[in-house]
């Protein structure tokens, strides 16, 4: 709890096994009210793993729905459990746990709907190892998408987030993408809505288990965001408006 607030934290696992118990281990439990993680239909023990951690609440997909669809049960279940600070944490350890009461009083502050942490602050991301050409990529597609969204985010990818729980139901997430460009929408989403988001700084950690996004896989993803970013340029201009930009 924090300030009377039941603090969930989400794990959207994929073939997590070799990080799942360190990430799991970091997590402040003092504060964190319950730790619910939804496997996507893991090819390796995940799903055993989380049993044998004592991972209070563990769902599991018949089918391998996608970062996107499992994200969507995550939050489901987040809200089902009544939670009021939910805090995205991917299980392959590339962010650190140790951020979470960091991002939970920020949110508890009432002063902000959404925190991000941004491996872009601090210049942390290439020391971290993230791959030359993510770090590129990263910088060009947040560079463009602050332009058209008129934002001033340090970055737009990262995968480690938290939000109020009236924020996630305001946002219909359940209209976006079950791809990667589900992390994209929800923030275009959110500044569509004039939501406060604000950013942390956080080192980030580039391993084999931690990276699995190779490179056609980040093109697709780029041009997604770029077309996300369209979409919200004509949104807001009242040219057009994309399904998951509705309320
Ligand atoms: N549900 C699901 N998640 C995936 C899939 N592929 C990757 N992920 C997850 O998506 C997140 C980001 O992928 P990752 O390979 O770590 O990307 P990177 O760290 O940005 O290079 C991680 O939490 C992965 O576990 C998939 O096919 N299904
Ligand atoms: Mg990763």
């Amino acid at each position: 709890m924090i300030d009377n607030k039941k603090l969930v934290v989400v794990l959207p696992a994929y073939n997590a096994v070799k990080t799942l118990r360190q990430t799991y281990q970091e997590i402040p439990l003092d504060i964190v009210d319950e730790v619910i993680l939804t496997d996507d239909k893991s090819e390796d023990a995940t799903i055993e793993l989380a049993r044998e951690l004592g991972i209070s609440k563990i769902l599991t997909h018949k089918k391998n729905l996608g970062y996107g669809g499992n994200q969507k049960t995550c939050y489901l279940k987040a809200l089902e459990a009544n939670a009021d600070i939910i805090i995205m944490l991917h299980p392959d350890y590339q962010y650190t746990p140790v951020l979470i009461p960091a991002m939970a009083h920020m949110i508890a502050s009432q002063l902000y709907d959404i925190v991000i942490a941004s491996r872009i602050i601090g210049n942390g991301a290439l020391q971290g190892g993230m791959p030359l050409y993510k770090y590129i990529g990263n910088r060009m597609l947040t560079f463009f998408q602050n332009l058209l969204l008129g934002s001033k985010l340090t970055e737009f990818h990262t995968g480690y987030r938290a939000y109020t729980a009236e924020s996630l139901r305001s946002l219909h997430f359940e209209t976006f993408s079950d791809d990667f460009s589900f992390d994209n929408q929800l923030l275009a989403k959110a500044i569509y809505k004039k939501m406060r988001v604000g950013e942390v700084s956080c080192p980030t950690r580039y391993f084999e288990e931690a990276s699995s996004i190779g490179f056609s896989a980040s093109i697709k993803y780029g041009l997604q965001v770029v077309k996300t970013s369209i979409q919200f340029w004509f949104a807001r201009r009242k040219i057009y408006v994309a399904d998951f930009l509705k309320d």
